[in-house]
C-alpha cells in the first residue's frame, strides 16, 4: 500500500468514519477549518456488510449525526450524507469519488479504519483513481501497531498477561514506581464470585432522546425492519457529553463490585456490575486512557477496591489493546482460521432466542433486547456452545460482529476466533474455553429454571453442555490431547468405562442431530 502525503495542507477532504467520533483524531491534527471539508456518510455497505442489530445501527447513525453537529459547532465545514439522501453513493469509496468530483478536490485525509476490509477497500480505491490519500495511524490506542509488532517479535507465545504489564509500565496506571500497586499485577483470583439478584442492583445510565435520535429510530425501523434485535427501548448514549456521564455513573454506582462479580450471570440482570461502555469507547465517544485514569482515581480516593480497579483497567489497557495487536498481526487470514475444521451451520436459535437451554435463551434474548451481553455470556454460554457443537467459526464470527453494539472486527474477531472458538489453534488462548454445565451452574441462576438437568450427565434430560463437552474433547483429541492444561480431562475420560464413554458420545450425537 502506498500512502502519499500531500505537499501542502489545504483544501482536502477529511473522511471521518462512524467509529471515529473523537475530536482528537489524527485526521484532524493539522487540518484547516477555513479550507478543509470533513465528510461523514451513512452508507448502505457499512450498514449491511453483516446484518447489524437495529440498536447498533441506530446508535451509530445518531452518534454520527450528533458528532457532525459538534464538529460544526467547533468551526468545521462538514458535509454529512444521510442514508436516504438522493446523492448517497452507497459505499464509502463511491461517496469519496462523488464528493471529490463535486468539490473539485483530489486529496483525502483520514485516520486508518479499524477494520482490515475497509482499509483495503479505501487504499485500493485511492490507488485505482490516482487520489492522494493520507491515511494516518489511529492514535486513540495505548499501543501502536509498530509497538505491538516489536513486542510480539521472537516470542513463542503471545500471552496477554506479559503485554499487560508492559502497558501498565508504559501508562503508569496503578504503578508504585516500578512495582504494581498492592504488590501484585493481577487480582483475578479474587474475582470469581457468583451474584445474587438484588432489587437495588445498579443499571447503566439511560440516555435522553432528542429529535435527531427520534429521526434515526424512524429511519432504522423502516430501512432495517427485518434485521435482528429490538430497537426499543432505546437507551444508548449518543454524545460524548452523555458518554462522560455514563462513565461517571459507572464509577460511582457499579465499579466497586465490578471485580467480585465479573464472571457472574443472572437471568434477570443483563448488565450486572459491568460498565456497558464498550460501544462508546469503540465509537470514539470516550478514550481508553481517560476511562482508566478516572477508574484509577476511584481507587486512590478510596471509592473502589483494588481488585475491581485493577481488573477493570486490565480489560482496557490489557485485553482491548492486545486483541487489536493480534488482529493486525494476523489479518487478512485470521477470520478464516478453523483449527478444528468445524463445519456445522449456526443453529437458528442464535437468531430467535428460542431454546430450551435456559442459559442460551437468556444470553440470546438479552442480546436481542439490548445489543449487549457481558463477557462471560459471550465466552462461556454462546461461544462455549458453538465451539462444543462444532459450529463453523466464521459463521460464529459473523453473528458476533452483527449482534453487539460494540462489535467491530478488530476487537470482535480475536475474541471470537481466538478466545472463544480456539479456531486459531491457541495463538490467543493457552487452552480452549470449553466447559460443561457445571461451570454455568456455579456462576449463574440459569439452571434452576432450565428444562434440562445440569446434574445429569447423559440421556434426554441431561444438560446438553455435559455430553457435548466430552464429545468435543474426544472429536478433537488429535489436536488437544497434547495440551498440558487438558491432561487432567483426558485422564478422566480414559478412566471412564466404555459404557459411560458410549453414553456420552451417543447423548452428544442426539443433541447435535437435534440442531437446526
Ligand atoms: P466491561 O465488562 O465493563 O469491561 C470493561 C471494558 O473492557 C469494556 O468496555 C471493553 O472495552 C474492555 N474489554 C473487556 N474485555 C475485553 C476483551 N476480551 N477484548 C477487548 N476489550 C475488552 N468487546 C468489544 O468491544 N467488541 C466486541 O465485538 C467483542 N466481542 C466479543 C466476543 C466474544 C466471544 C467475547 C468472549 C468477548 C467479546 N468482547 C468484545 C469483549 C467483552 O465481552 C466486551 O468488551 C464487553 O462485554 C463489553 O461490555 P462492557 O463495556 O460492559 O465491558
Ligand atoms: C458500523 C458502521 C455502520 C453500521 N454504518 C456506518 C456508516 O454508515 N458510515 C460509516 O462511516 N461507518 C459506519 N460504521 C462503522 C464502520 O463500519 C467502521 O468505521 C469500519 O468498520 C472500520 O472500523
Ligand atoms: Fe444451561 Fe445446562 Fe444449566 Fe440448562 S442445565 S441452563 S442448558 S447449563
Amino acid at each position: 500500500m502506498t500512502i502519499q502525503t500531500p505537499a501542502h495542507a489545504s483544501e482536502r477532504l477529511i473522511l471521518v468514519l462512524g467509529d471515529q467520533l473523537s475530536l482528537p483524531l489524527s485526521a484532524l491534527r493539522d487540518a484547516n477549518k477555513d479550507r478543509d471539508v470533513i465528510l461523514m456518510a451513512e452508507v448502505a455497505e457499512e450498514a449491511s456488510y453483516v446484518p447489524h442489530h437495529k440498536k447498533k445501527i441506530a446508535f451509530l447513525f445518531s452518534a454520527m449525526r450528533h458528532h457532525a453537529d459538534l464538529l460544526r459547532r467547533e468551526g468545521w465545514t462538514v458535509r454529512y450524507v444521510q442514508l436516504d439522501d438522493d446523492d448517497n453513493a452507497g459505499t464509502l469509496p463511491d461517496q469519496l469519488s462523488h464528493e471529490l468530483g463535486t468539490l473539485g478536490l483530489s486529496q483525502v485525509v483520514m485516520t486508518a479504519p479499524g477494520e482490515y476490509r475497509l482499509k483495503q477497500a479505501i487504499c485500493d480505491w485511492a490507488a485505482q483513481n490516482g487520489v492522494a490519500l493520507d491515511m494516518r495511524e489511529d492514535t486513540r490506542f495505548v499501543c501502536s501497531h509498530a509497538e505491538f509488532q516489536t513486542w510480539a517479535q521472537g516470542r513463542k507465545q503471545l500471552r496477554m498477561e506479559y503485554f499487560y504489564r508492559e502497558m501498565r509500565r508504559k501508562t503508569g496506571l496503578l504503578m508504585n514506581g516500578d512495582a504494581p500497586e498492592g504488590g501484585k499485577w493481577n487480582y483475578d483470583a479474587e474475582n470469581r464470585k457468583p451474584a445474587k439478584g438484588d432489587l437495588f442492583m445498579p443499571q447503566p445510565r439511560q440516555a435522553t432522546r432528542d429529535a435527531i435520535t427520534e429521526e434515526v429510530l424512524a429511519l432504522v425501523g423502516t430501512r432495517f425492519a427485518k434485521n435482528f434485535g429490538s430497537l426499543e427501548p432505546f437507551w444508548l448514549t449518543v454524545t460524548r457529553e452523555e458518554a462522560l456521564l455514563a462513565l461517571e455513573h459507572f464509577v460511582q454506582t457499579t465499579l466497586p463490585h465490578f471485580g467480585d462479580y465479573q464472571d457472574a450471570m443472572l437471568t434477570d440482570e443483563p448488565f450486572l456490575y459491568h460498565s456497558v461502555l464498550a460501544q462508546y469507547l469503540n465509537a470514539g465517544l470516550l478514550g481508553p486512557l481517560e476511562i482508566c485514569r478516572r477508574v484509577e482515581r476511584a481507587y486512590y480516593d478510596g471509592d473502589a477496591p483494588l481488585n475491581a480497579v485493577e481488573g477493570y483497567i486490565r480489560q482496557i489497557i490489557g485485553w482491548r489493546e492486545y486483541v487489536r495487536g493480534i488482529y493486525w498481526l494476523k489479518m487478512p487470514d485470521y477470520t478464516h482460521a478453523n483449527h478444528f475444521d468445524a463445519k456445522r451451520p449456526l443453529p437458528a436459535f442464535y437468531w430467535t432466542a428460542q431454546s430450551d437451554m435456559a442459559c442460551m435463551a437468556a444470553a440470546i434474548s438479552q442480546t436481542r433486547d439490548n445489543a449487549y451481553a457481558h463477557h462471560i455470556q459471550r465466552l462461556m454460554v454462546t461461544g462455549n456452545f458453538a465451539m462444543l457443537a462444532g459450529i463453523d467459526p466464521h459463521a460464529v464470527h459473523e453473528w458476533y460482529l452483527a449482534v453487539y453494539a460494540d462489535a467491530y472486527e478488530w476487537v470482535e474477531a480475536p475474541n471470537v476466533i481466538g478466545m472463544s472458538q480456539f479456531a486459531d489453534g491457541g495463538l490467543l488462548a493457552s487452552k480452549p474455553y470449553a466447559a460443561s454445565g457445571n461451570y454455568i451452574n456455579k456462576m449463574s441462576d440459569h439452571c434452576q429454571s432450565c428444562r434440562y438437568d445440569v446434574k445429569q450427565k447423559t440421556g434426554p434430560d441431561a444438560c446438553p453442555f455435559n455430553p457435548l463437552y466430552w464429545d468435543f474433547l474426544i472429536r478433537n483429541a488429535d489436536k488437544l490431547r497434547g495440551n498440558p492444561r487438558l491432561g487432567y480431562a483426558y485422564r478422566t475420560w480414559d478412566r471412564m468405562s466404555a459404557e459411560k464413554q458410549h453414553a456420552y458420545r451417543s447423548s452428544a450425537a442426539a443433541v447435535l442431530d437435534g440442531l437446526t
